[in-house]
């Protein structure tokens, strides 16, 4: 469109009025004001209801993380957000700077040109977007990688046996085992400060191990066992979950799990024996599953 078409759009458009309309500028008015403040009440008390405190904030919805790991996913959760914030900020201010700026003033006699470009601006705004891109990219595959690499000799070794809809656990090297169903959910006992490595296997859909204080989860996937370690490092009871709708009562597939000392390791391990909890659950796809030669690090799946 020229732009003495958009002039002229905007001078007929003047004269078909009959009477220039003085414009009032005022102050914001009251009522416009306790609205502003009502929006700020309302937010501080969301903020209060949803049970946020200044300790917990940081963590942007996060449980405080239970692992060693889970340090690292916190860290790189807080970041995306930090860059998300900053971004927000410089679109919000170039956009609050456009409509102060640019606003129309009475002098102005006419609309100013409509269609306009300007190559720098036009690659500042395809480059910025690949940029952050990038960014992302380079932290979420650093941390990956971290959070993934599997130590050749950890220190307990777990086989995850999902099934619909609970989790039996075996402690390989231990022969001792733990069973579950949906209507008593196993609890899983893992000493703190030590590597303990998950093989994940499942007897029939894929179920995903979630215990969210650890702040990493991984599917369970038939005939294909995926490994994940794990440093406990906060004593306590935390709840897991299966992460994958996996059918019926797939709400019902909980389990809970203990970090204790070494000490009150090895007395539940005792424990575990004397009362004939002794062998592997399922041991035929232990045998199956796990005679084979180990998955190459860094090819688990994570959900
Ligand atoms: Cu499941």
């Amino acid at each position: 469109m020229r732009r003495s078409d958009l002039v002229g759009v905007y001078r007929a458009d003047s004269a078909a009025r009959p009477e220039t309309r003085p414009v009032v500028r005022s102050r914001p008015s009251r009522s416009r004001l306790s609205r502003s403040r009502a929006a700020l009440g309302l937010a501080a008390l969301a903020v209060v209801l949803a049970g946020c405190s200044s300790e917990d904030a940081p963590r942007l919805g996060f449980p405080e993380p239970a692992t060693e790991g889970g340090k690292v996913t916190l860290s790189l959760w807080q970041g995306s957000w930090l860059a998300a914030f900053i971004v927000g900020g410089v679109v919000w201010g170039l956009i609050a700077a456009t409509v102060i700026l640019h606003r129309h003033r009475d002098k102005d006699p006419e609309l100013p040109i409509q269609t306009r470009y300007n190559l720098p601006v036009e690659i500042l705004y395809t480059l910025t977007p690949l940029v952050i891109v990038v960014v992302l990219f380079y932290f979420t595959a650093r941390d990956q990688t971290d959070l993934l690499k599997l130590d050749p000799d950890p220190d307990v070794k777990i086989q995850v046996v999902g099934q619909q809809w609970s989790w039996q656990f075996n402690y390989t090297d231990e022969d001792v085992y733990i069973p579950g169903t949906a209507a008593e959910p196993p609890t899983l006992v893992l000493p703190v400060d030590q590597t303990v490595e998950f093989a994940l296997t499942t007897v029939d859909v894929v179920h995903d191990f979630w215990v969210p204080a650890f702040l990493l989860k991984m599917d369970l996937i038939p005939h294909d066992p995926n490994y994940l370690q794990m440093k406990p490092i906060k004593l306590g009871n935390f709840s897991g979950k299966c992460a994958e709708l996996c059918g019926t009562y797939h709400s019902d597939m909980l389990f809970n799990v203990r970090v204790v000392t070494e000490s009150e390791y090895q007395d539940f391990l005792s424990n575990l024996e004397a009362s004939g909890q002794t062998g592997q659950i399922m041991p035929e796809l232990l045998d199956q599953e796990l005679g084979s030669p180990r998955a190459e690090p860094g090819e688990g799946d994570v959900s």
